[in-house]
């Protein structure tokens, strides 16, 4: 394996302009003719003038090589190396032909052309192009696809997609047909796509703030059209949203979105053709949830934003990914925020963050945002890249504000557009539009780790004063931006709205002049800042977070402060035992909110009910004993459910009447009520000690099964059936067996029923999920699949059952999978690279099954690189 630096970077001394090719399909066989039009590149400045192309030998077949239309010979006029295909001094103005063979049909690792189902499909980012043909398959060789052409057998594969237009099709003959596409935007090999199937469709069209009309088409296999009306309506308001927010408009006249089963992320932007993962755009009510729904709109946003920031201005390596990555999902939050609610949405990001984020930050991956090095590029599409990296974006927007930020980003494509560039041409953009000085910004991309900050406060005479301190992986201090508001102590009152503080230094202190009477600071408002922030005194004043839990006038921090009371309380719970000052303000806290009846924020209400997972709790200690945090966790879940036992119930009980006999909908009020509803389910079926008390909670969700309106619902009940045992255990296995039966094979329907049994709380859990194994059902071929049930147990506490067994398993499978899909596997070895934060015993165990997976041979560069990151 070879790693690549950052500080390596060096133009390309040819580049491809224009490229023309050729996809004769057979089964079993498909031939790929390209012709690359090749300039010298008047940027580069090196010695060598030989021209590289990528390829990927194992995948692709050199069958004939040619130049100005004489053939070349290996050896005198090029040469063959790992992955390489080297040309001698190509004059300017060369056509170099190339014709090689791919077998699509065996490509396991879904990357490159590859055949899933009735169809054939391509993923290409990051280096998937190689593996189609011999290229410059790198960003900064952005090149006019011209002429794309698909051949191939018209009865099973009807549709030929491509990106761009469609200039020619018809038939060839012999059963076989063809089409011609060409996209007028020069794009790099990444973006590049194709699709060769059997699909059926949807259609719709939209008019451009400039009046062009647009055709949109949603592509699926037949037996889910149905289910693509809601992809089709968030497209649209995607595309309506970027033109009011940032006067972005789509400059193609066709935009496809193809949904593909076996699909190693979400989705994937190619330039006029989408592909995405089925369990993103695929949803209707009877097989997604309400969450489900959410994400598709939320990811047919992202790959729609993707059209500016990212393919009209791309990177100019992948080190720069977080450039358009950070950016886009930035803007795809805020899409979702102003579709929905904006607090709940950032409830559910920062969630997310702190999840995910922290801990990758936390443990051997961490990285700064801009990497300074990878081995296999595909491990650094990370949640830091991606969400830390939405962070950053969010905090210029934070600093500069949104106008400003919208100076940024109009100046940003001004000078970009149609290129490839890097993190600091964003920066430059955004500081020259706005004149705000950045330089001290700039460290957010170079700085790794989540940084703390720490505060204390004083009040004398009116007078309040916050004293802030940075602590990070940086030797200078970073540009924090803090916002921070201040609420009157008796009346509850703003005493002085949200103002964004600018931490510049180490320790700074920030006067308020000029109160009447003492305050309570809210303090980060909005999650103004990807950092921890803890109170210096090592203690968290519970009566102020008591308070703000139900006064603050900021949604995010009410939630944040009543997550905090709880946190302390689950912690007590772990350690000792939980005090009574603790609990009765978790419990005030937990009450109001339960009976709030004047709030229609029903979302809102259901996140403040619940308590912080057991992933976000690990993040707060030195040494996580995952056992313990589920206990302490699910006793402090326990008391609560029973010392409110009766309200819950009612509220229970009220939601369902309020919603009973209305139309089923998925809006932001109805999302929120079946959420609540939900929540208050959780906890009644929590309360399980008695075998009464088992038989009652097993009744109460049967019938929650029965009636479900939705999949949400259905989930709901599943989800708590699922962990039912004594009296509870026969409900368990019958709705299992129902919902199996319900499902009839749709696919992302059983892999709810494969991830639910995953996740469940029961003691023999890790047999259960071995026969899941084993089921027809299950392949480690589909990624879907594989994360349903694998990738689920691996976030059960039952995967950290102390003899390590959990941990073996995992192992085992990774074996097996990294020889189908790398990219699978080293993601799913994330789940044992975290072993120094576990007790020494389980560390040991989990940093042994590393091993074996670094000695395994043969063992891919992707997973190589996360087993090695692990050990170190
Ligand atoms: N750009 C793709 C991710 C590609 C991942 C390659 N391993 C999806 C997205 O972020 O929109
Ligand atoms: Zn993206």
């Amino acid at each position: 394996p070879v790693e690549i630096f950052r500080k390596d970077y060096e133009p390309l001394p040819h580049l491809v302009e224009k490229i023309n090719m050729l996809f004769s399909i057979e089964e079993g066989k498909t031939i790929v003719t390209t012709e690359l039009f090749i300039e010298p590149n008047e940027s580069y400045n090196g010695k060598s003038r030989d021209l590289t192309l990528d390829g990927d030998e194992t995948c692709v077949k050199l069958l004939a090589l040619s130049l100005n239309g004489k053939d070349l010979e290996e050896g005198t006029d090029y040469t063959l190396a790992p992955g390489k295909l080297i040309l001698k001094n190509p004059p300017a103005g060369a056509v170099l032909k190339t014709v090689v063979e791919i077998v699509p049909e065996d490509n396991t690792q879904l990357s490159g052309l590859y055949k899933d189902g009735p169809m054939y499909c391509t993923q290409c980012e990051a280096m998937g192009f190689r593996r189609i043909t011999y290229y410059p398959d790198r960003p900064d060789n952005m090149a006019v696809f011209e002429n794309v052409r698909l051949e191939a057998d018209k009865e099973a594969y009807p549709v030929l997609l491509a990106n761009g237009n469609m200039i020619d099709s018809g038939d060839l003959g012999d059963g076989r047909h063809y089409a011609t596409w060409t996209d007028p935007y020069p794009k790099p090999s990444y973006l590049f796509c194709c699709v060769v199937g059997d699909l059926g469709k949807i259609h719709d069209t939209y008019t451009t703030m400039s009046g062009r009309k647009v055709d949109l088409q949603v592509f699926s296999e037949s037996h889910n059209v149905h289910k693509l009306d809601y992809a089709m309506e968030s497209l649209k308001n995607s595309m309506k949203w970027d033109e009011d927010r940032f006067g972005l408009e789509y400059d193609l006249d066709l935009y496809n979105i193809v949904a593909v089963d076996s699909f190693n992320m979400g989705a994937m932007e190619n330039k006029g053709l989408n592909v995405f993962n089925t369990a993103y755009v695929l949803a209707d009510k009877d097989t997604a949830t309400d969450s489900d729904f959410e994400r598709v709109e939320g990811v047919i946003g992202h790959e729609y934003f993707h059209n500016w920031t990212g393919n009209r201005v791309t990177c100019r390596d992948w080190f720069q990914l977080t450039l358009k990555e950070g950016l886009t999902v930035f803007r795809d939050q805020e899409f979702s925020g102003d579709m929905n609610s904006k607090a709940v949405n950032r409830i559910e990001n920062v969630r997310g963050l702190r999840a995910g984020q922290f801990r990758e930050d936390a443990g051997p991956m961490s990285h700064p945002i801009r990497p300074d090095s990878y081995i296999s590029m595909d491990n650094f599409y990370t949640a830091t890249v991606y969400s830390k990296g939405a962070e950053i974006i969010r905090m210029y927007q934070t600093l500069l504000s949104v106008e400003g930020f919208r100076k940024g980003m109009d100046l940003y494509f001004e000078r970009h557009d149609g290129s490839a560039v890097t993190c600091d041409d964003f920066l430059s953009a955004m500081s020259d539009a706005t004149g705000v000085d950045l330089s001290q910004f700039a460290l957010w991309y170079s700085t790794n780790g989540t940084p703390v900050v720490t505060y204390d406060t004083k009040y004398e005479d009116g007078t309040f004063v916050l004293t802030l301190t940075q602590k990070s992986n940086s030797d200078k201090p970073l540009h924090i931006p803090i916002s921070v508001g201040l609420l009157n102590k008796e009346t509850g009152e703003e005493a002085v709205a949200t103002k964004v503080l600018d931490l510049k230094e180490m320790t700074q202190e920030f006067k308020f002049e000029g109160l009447k009477g003492d305050v309570v600071p809210s303090i980060l408002r909005e999650f103004s800042a990807p950092v921890k922030l803890l109170p210096a005194s090592g203690e968290e004043d519970e009566e102020a977070l008591a308070f703000l839990a139900a006064r603050d006038t900021d949604g995010f921090n009410k939630w944040e402060a009543g997550q905090k009371l709880f946190t302390s309380l689950i912690f007590q719970a772990k350690d000792a035992e939980m005090t009574d000052k603790t609990y009765d303000f978790a419990k005030e806290a937990f009450g109001r909110t339960l009976t709030d009846k004047e709030s229609k924020d029903y979302s809102i209400l259901a996140y403040a009910l619940i308590l912080p997972s057991e992933g976000t709790l690990g993040e707060l200690v030195d040494v996580v004993d995952p056992i313990a945090i589920h206990k302490a966790r699910g006793a402090v879940k326990k008391r609560l459910a029973r010392e409110f036992a009766t309200e819950l119930k009612e509220r229970y009980d009220e939601l369902t009447a309020a919603m009973e006999g209305s139309e089923f909908k998925v809006d932001a009020e109805s999302i929120g009520m079946r959420r609540l509803r939900n929540v208050c389910l959780e906890y009644l079926c929590s309360i399980r000690e008695t075998p009464e008390e088992q038989k009652t909670a097993a009744e109460l969700a049967m019938s929650h099964f029965k009636k479900a309106s939705g999949m949400t619902d259905k989930v709901a009940a599943l989800g708590a059936l699922a962990s039912m045992d004594g009296e509870g255990a026969s409900a368990r296995d019958e709705a299992l067996e129902t919902f199996y039966k319900d499902a009839d094979g749709d696919a992302l329907v059983l892999n709810k029923w494969f991830s639910l049994q995953a996740m469940a709380d029961l003691p023999d859990i890790l047999d259960r999920v071995k026969k899941l194994k084993e089921h027809p059902d299950f392949t480690l071929k589909n990624p879907n699949r594989c994360r349903s049930l694998i990738g689920a147990f691996a976030m059960n506490t039952a995967f950290h059952e102390e003899s390590g067994a959990g941990y073996a398993f995992l192992r085992e499978i990774l074996e097996d999978l990294d020889q189908l899909n790398p990219q699978i596997s080293s993601r799913m070895a994330g789940s044992l690279i975290q072993w120094k934060k576990y007790d020494e015993k389980r560390g040991q165990i989990m940093k042994a099954e590393l091993q074996k997976l670094a000695d395994m041979k043969p063992i891919s560069d992707d997973l190589f690189e996360i087993v090695s990151r692990g050990l170190k």
